[in-house]
């Protein structure tokens, strides 16, 4: 059994940010499938048993499970040394985190599953709606990115695997063309997918049960 063991599914952007750390920091790890399309993150017993929010990704190291990706890209920066970010950048990787979860991962994935993961179609208004709040945040990071290399500057750090969660997902599921509208997240998600370790998430984490997409 591997050290670390990353309970997940393929289509999670919030696993695929750990996943990916994981293979490129090289680190001893597995993927652990879970039903996510099956309902399992809403059973009783796997929220009483691995995860209370009722979420993935869950990181099972020697018996503990964690949650929230942002939380163990810290800890694993803080236990293994991989991409951590100097201390005096400690400020900025809370609020870069803090950003994309609140932002950028969060406004682009509900995006992604409204308009290709649902059973049926959703209301245009609920797309127009999300649409609006991926182009902002992503006006923002595309700004960021524009004269500098990684988020926090010239060093790759955990800040770059947190807002990589979702960037490699094909256009038909996310419903946006990164090369084409926003080209400096563009070449940033080039470069880390030049990283020994890189794989697209289906790839690097194909266990468990992922929601089918409407739209291929
Ligand atoms: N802030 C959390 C978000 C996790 C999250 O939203 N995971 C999704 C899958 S990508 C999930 O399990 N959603 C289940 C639900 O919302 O009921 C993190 O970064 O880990």
């Amino acid at each position: 059994m591997a050290r670390y063991r990353l309970h997940c599914v393929g289509g999670s952007g919030n696993s695929y940010k750990l996943a990916l750390y994981l293979n490129c920091a090289g680190l001893d790890w597995e993927p652990v499938g879970v039903d996510f399309a099956g309902g399992q993150t809403r059973d009783a017993t796997w929220r009483a048993e691995t995860n209370l929010m009722g979420e993935v990704p869950v990181l099972e190291v020697d018996g503990r499970l964690m949650s929230q990706s942002g939380a163990i890209l810290i800890w694993l920066a803080e236990t293994t040394g991989h991409f951590a970010a100097n201390a005096a950048d400690r400020f900025d990787v809370l609020r870069w985190l803090m950003f994309d979860n609140h932002k950028f991962t969060a406004n682009y994935a509900m995006h992604r599953f409204q308009n290709a993961l649902t059973p049926e179609p959703v209301h245009p208004a609920v797309l127009a709606f999300l649409r609006a709040r991926v182009v902002s945040s992503c006006a923002i990071v595309e700004k960021h990115l524009v004269d500098r290399p990684y988020m926090l500057g010239d060093r790759l750090t955990i800040v770059d695997f947190s807002l990589a969660g979702y960037i490699y997902y094909p256009k038909e599921e996310t419903g946006f063309d990164i090369e084409t509208t926003f080209p400096a997240i563009h070449a940033w998600r080039q470069r880390l997918a030049s990283l020994p370790g890189w794989k697209p998430p289906y790839e690097l984490m194909p266990v468990g049960r992922s929601p089918a997409a409407r739209v291929t």
